[in-house]
């Protein structure tokens, strides 16, 4: 077996040190909205997103400082989704990677202006990477489309227009395609765009493996609401089920849903079978579908 939890562990050292460099301290007036978005983005992330970067832009043959940035980029707007996330007019939480929530830490108003801060320096980050120009035109229509109101912003519009109502199937496949697959398919494609692979086999077999981990990705996240441990996710837990959300836990029960789950993570490795001679797809997935947290 490919050995993808060593080599994640250290990317994500990688992605750190460069997220760190990327977000300098800003001037003393302003420090407060620097500091804030370092304490959202830096430390306690898994850093997937970044590695999906990382893995798809070998296979495209992509520079490796290239794809670091375009996975940083990508982890800003994580980052950022979260701190909205956790904001009271949205999950109103107060545990976020092990740590109190933004909004808990720096208060209401700077935890939207951090937000807003790491998803403009994105674009920044991108628009800097060195990249040829057109790989970098590329990227930021990638990034503006799948963060977007057509990506996770529409997601989180029909997470919160479904509140407190029973949903079918359908519905929240496509909620979440849109709220957390948007981003997954966007890694893979920038791991793609990075090494100027914009379209082709290598293109499409990413967005099949995106589509299936993601989903995979939010069936394991419903499960670990329901029955994860709280001191190891870093954040509540049982707050679905609190809420009578309707989620994968609900619709097919535990072993239903960690059926569907293994089911997705297979499809998402036969799907690039024929570029993955090392099994580093093939293992991250099986990791993503056995975390913990
Ligand atoms: C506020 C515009 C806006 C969007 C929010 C991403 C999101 C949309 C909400 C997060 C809510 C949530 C718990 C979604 C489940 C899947 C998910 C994105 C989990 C967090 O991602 P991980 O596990 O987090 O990769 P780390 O902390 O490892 O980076």
């Amino acid at each position: 077996m490919f050995p993808v939890q060593e080599e994640l562990a250290q990317y994500a050292c990688k992605v750190d040190l460069r997220l760190a460099e990327l977000i300098p301290d800003a001037d003393p007036e302003t420090k407060v909205i620097s500091e804030a978005m370092r304490y959202a983005v830096l430390g306690g992330g898994k850093r997937i997103r970044p590695y999906l970067v990382f893995a798809f832009s070998r296979l495209s043959s992509g520079d490796p400082a290239v794809a670091l940035d375009f996975g940083c980029a990508l982890e800003t707007v994580h980052s950022y989704s979260l701190v909205h996330d956790d904001l009271p007019a949205m999950d109103n939480d107060v545990l976020r990677r092990g740590k109190p929530t933004c909004h808990v830490a720096y208060g209401e108003a700077n935890a939207i202006l951090a937000g807003d801060g790491l998803l403009t320096r994105a674009f920044g980050v991108l628009s800097e990477s060195g990249a040829p120009a057109e790989t970098i035109r590329r990227a930021v229509a990638e990034l503006s489309y799948a963060a977007g109101y057509a990506g996770m912003v529409g997601g989180q519009t029909l997470d919160i227009a479904t509140e407190g109502k029973p949903v079918t199937r359908e519905t929240l496949t496509k909620l979440q395609r849109l709220k957390t697959g948007a981003l997954i398919r966007c890694a893979c494609r920038l791991g793609c765009i990075s090494g100027g692979v914009y379209g082709g086999e290598l293109f499409d077999a990413a967005d099949v493996y995106a589509e299936k981990i993601g989903l995979a990705f939010q069936v394991i996240d419903d499960i670990l609401d329901g029955t994860g441990d709280p001191a190891l996710l870093g954040k509540s837990v049982g707050k679905d089920e609190a809420s009578g959300k309707t989620t994968w836990l609900s619709l097919l029960g535990k072993d239903g849903a960690s059926a569907f789950a293994e089911e997705l993570t297979r499809a998402a490795a036969d799907a690039v079978k024929p570029y993955d001679g090392e099994g580093r797809l093939a293992s991250l997935a099986d990791l993503l579908l056995h975390r913990k947290k």
